[in-house]
């Protein structure tokens, strides 16, 4: 089924903030950031800039009324810097002027002195220092030191990954607006509503009930405005509050390059140990994570890497201790799988370095260790309608991998300068946010008498089809044509407390409080549809396609007569309702627990061809088998999958963030950051959308979709790497992604 927003989309219909009605005599903000990575403000001037053409006012620190405190889980971070800077690109002022023109022309005429310290960019120095956001964590599973002597061969191995900018198309941004009593209205391009108004509260030190965030949609968050959509809303407001005026913030490409944290670039040692059967009988992790220069959502990505630290592999001694460690860059932050691809990509190296150590394939290994029934994972969740066997099974059958693994040894026997390359990424991604609190939702149905319905739910539309999803939950429940539903704007005062869309449990968890919404009005409507035929019992009374059925016989009685008659006769025809994930807990004492509603499962063969004089490679083709459950939508999921495939592949390949000595971003526009295009993605991308016939807590058993298709994308790094051992054979000692041209070139000459 389409997603009928798409339409809107490409026909350039579909608003964003930039696009929407700004009341009359809007004001715009421009923000000034820090000119170094680390040192203390000795002198602000702002004075010329006050009296620069248009401004309005110049807002400092000082100017905030409440706290100057943005952080979310951690209370480490400040709105505006006072005295210390932690990094290059953290705002200081916020001009406010008639125009956005004006108010960036007078950014160049503060003056600031500072005393400059050297920036610490590296978090393996970092944690030499001591400087960490958080203690470390620790996962385990048997006993690894007792393990080591059992296995016939050990290596050990360093893996880096990069950052990686989300590159949203629309801007970070918000239109804040004053209104009558005291109201504070923010239109926010945010992934997380609440946490906008939970902290514009506390900035402005008025109650959440005078904050109201409405969102429309986002053009794309990927996690990168799920905590830090809320410092632009927050600057905008305090300058709408001072000002008594509505005021926009909407930063431009290289500012929100400059200023926004990205995906934690980690740097990890890794050991692993196997029998000559090659079954992985322990393996050890430590992970280094380059926070920034604030926590975020630092801590929580920690978390998510050490949850995902052996993958779709059972590996019965594992012990993997995790760094969040304290830098001088912009505090990096949620961008899709959370912390899992980083986690995944160590063990993906361990694995590939045995292999070259046992003179094996890595493919061997990789089957030879997936996830069976009921074995546990490190932290203590039973692996219960498994698919990690049945989806590398599938990938394995359908794509013929062992034909495809001969005909490229074939072709790079015959071919000296060009070589292919093959690897297989098997995914296991848990479902659910790791913080049990946040699994819960609200939604709010009005079925209107005309028989139209319109739904609010804490959901935010980013791309991800999340409110074409919702429609399809309506529709189905009420046996009604989706045409008849609307999906209002993600908004505070109709959706309360609501978790960040994120942790791809967007549609599961608003799906199912929609669901349940749903449940009670049709309960009324078969109360009053019984009533209305004058039959005795509403247990027997169904809708399907928009007519009444009574015993399965369809009556005269029409949906929209049915609500119509419904309301005449003075009965609520709307509901609230709210949905938790049932069953969840974890402990953060013993690091056990079943944190997950469920998890997904896939496999996917990545081809690719590297030309071995020039450094350069193409991805070729993608084959993926992965557990959708049961789609409820499968364009929107194949989308989701393609998307997130190409993501992927972007982050391990083109995609390098580089951040000099000094902390400042070498790579802050897109002609020095390389992102896939349609010339890169592969030329062919197939998904195969294995069913799961056991029943899950996914809405409708659809699984969510939203993150882990990334993780195919590692797939990518070692395809290439294949391909160079091909040319090669004694190659790197040390897995460092992204796999770029030069660091391809380099490997090989
Ligand atoms: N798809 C598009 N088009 N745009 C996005 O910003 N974000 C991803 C994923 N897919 C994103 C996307 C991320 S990081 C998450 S967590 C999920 O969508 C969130 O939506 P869901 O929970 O509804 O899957
Ligand atoms: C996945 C996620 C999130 C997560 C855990 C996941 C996430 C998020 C948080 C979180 C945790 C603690 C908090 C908080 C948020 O955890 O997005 O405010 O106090 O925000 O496994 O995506
Ligand atoms: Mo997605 S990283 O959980 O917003």
């Amino acid at each position: 089924m389409k997603n009928t927003e798409t339409s809107l989309h490409v026909r350039g219909l579909s608003q964003f903030i930039d696009d929407r009605h700004t009341p009359e005599g809007t004001l715009h903000a421009a923000i000034f950031d820090a000119p170094v990575a680390c040192g203390k403000i000795i002198k602000l001037d702002c004075e010329a800039a006050k009296s620069s053409p248009g401004v309005v006012e110049v807002i400092l620190a000082k100017d905030i009324p409440g706290e100057n405190q943005v952080g979310n889980i951690i209370a480490d971070e400040v709105l505006l810097a006072e005295n210390e800077i932690e990094f290059m690109g953290q705002p200081i002022a916020i001009v406010v002027a008639n125009s956005a023109r004006e108010a960036r022309t007078a950014l160049s005429k503060i003056k600031i002195e500072i005393n400059e310290k050297t920036p610490v960019t590296d978090p393996r120095e970092a944690a030499a220092k001591g400087h960490f956001i958080c203690p470390p964590r620790t996962f385990s599973l048997g006993n690894t030191n007792e393990a080591w002597a059992k296995c016939d061969i050990i290596v050990e191995g360093i893996a880096e990954s990069g950052g990686h900018e989300h590159l949203y198309l629309e801007m970070q941004g918000a239109l804040a607006t004053p209104k009558e009593n005291g109201k504070m209205e923010i239109i926010s391009s945010t992934q997380g509503p609440t946490s906008v108004q939970k902290t514009v509260a506390r900035i402005l030190n008025i109650p959440m009930h005078k904050i109201e965030v409405d969102v429309l949609r986002l053009g794309g968050g990927f996690g990168g405005k799920e905590d830090q959509a809320t410092i632009w809303a927050c600057l905008a407001a305090l300058s709408a509050q001072i000002c008594e005026k509505p005021v926009k913030l909407i930063l431009r490409r290289h500012e929100d390059m400059r200023m926004t944290g990205k995906r934690h670039p980690y740097s990890s040692d890794f050991k692993i140990g196997l029998s000559k059967d090659l079954k992985i009988l322990a393996y050890e992790a430590q992970y280094y994570q380059n926070a920034g220069a604030s926590a975020d959502l630092s801590t929580a990505i920690l978390e998510r890497t050490l949850f995902h630290a052996t993958n779709s592999y059972f590996i019965p001694n594992m012990q993997a201790t995790a760094f969040s460690c304290r830098t001088n860059l912009p505090p990096n932050t949620a961008f899709r799988g959370f912390g899992g691809p980083q986690g995944m990509f160590v063990i993906e190296s361990a694995i590939a370095k045995a292999a070259e150590k046992l003179g094996v394939d890595p493919i061997q290994i990789q089957k030879a260790n997936l996830l069976d029934e009921d074995d546990s994972f490190p932290y203590g969740q039973i692996v219960k309608n498994g698919r990690a066997k049945a989806t590398w099974g599938d990938m394995e059958k359908r794509y013929e991998l062992e034909s495809r693994r001969k005909q490229i040894d074939k072709f790079n026997a015959e071919n000296r300068m060009v070589k292919k390359g093959l690897a297989v990424m098997p995914i296991c991604f848990g479902i659910s946010f790791t913080a049990t609190f946040l699994n819960q939702a609200n939604a709010l149905v009005h079925v209107y008498m005309d028989g139209s319905a319109g739904i609010s739910t804490g959901a935010v539309e980013m791309g991800q089809g999340v409110n074409m999803k919702m429609r399809q939950v309506v529709a189905s429940i009420f046996s009604i044509d989706v045409g008849r539903i609307h999906t209002e704007t993600t908004n505070t005062s109709r959706t309360a407390n609501t978790s960040p869309t994120a942790a791809s449990a967007g549609a599961d968890l608003n799906g199912h409080a929609t669901r349940i919404a749903c449940e009670n009005i049709l309960a009324r409507l078969r109360e009053s549809a019984a009533n209305i035929l004058d039959k005795p019992d509403a247990a027997n009374i169904t809708i399907q396609n928009e007519t009444v059925f009574y015993d399965g016989q369809a009556t005269e009685l029409s949906w929209q007569d049915l609500v119509g008659q419904t309301y005449l006769k003075r009965i609520s025809l709307s509901a609230h309702a709210h949905y938790a994930t049932p069953e969840i807990y974890f402990d953060k004492e013993t690091e056990k627990g079943e944190p997950f509603a469920y998890h997904t499962f896939g496999a996917a063969i990545v081809e690719t061809t590297v030309d071995c004089l020039r450094g350069t490679y193409h991805i070729d083709k993608v084959d993926v088998s992965h557990d959708f459950g049961k789609s409820m939508n499968k364009l929107v999921d194949l989308g989701q999958a393609e998307g997130g495939i190409v993501q992927g592949l972007g982050w391990m390949t083109l995609e390098e963030i580089i951040y000099d000595k000094k902390g400042k971003l070498q790579t802050g526009t897109l002609s020095t950051y390389k992102v896939p295009d349609i010339y890169f993605a592969p030329d062919e991308i197939n998904v195969h959308f294995m069913e799961n016939p056991f029943p899950n807590a996914a809405i409708f058993n659809s699984k969510a979709i939203g993150e882990p298709p990334l993780m195919y994308g590692i797939g990518g790094y070692f395809a290439i790497l294949d391909a160079i051992k091909a040319f090669r054979p004694e190659v790197e000692k040390k897995y460092v992604a992204p796999m770029t041209n030069e660091r391809a070139l380099m490997l090989m000459y």
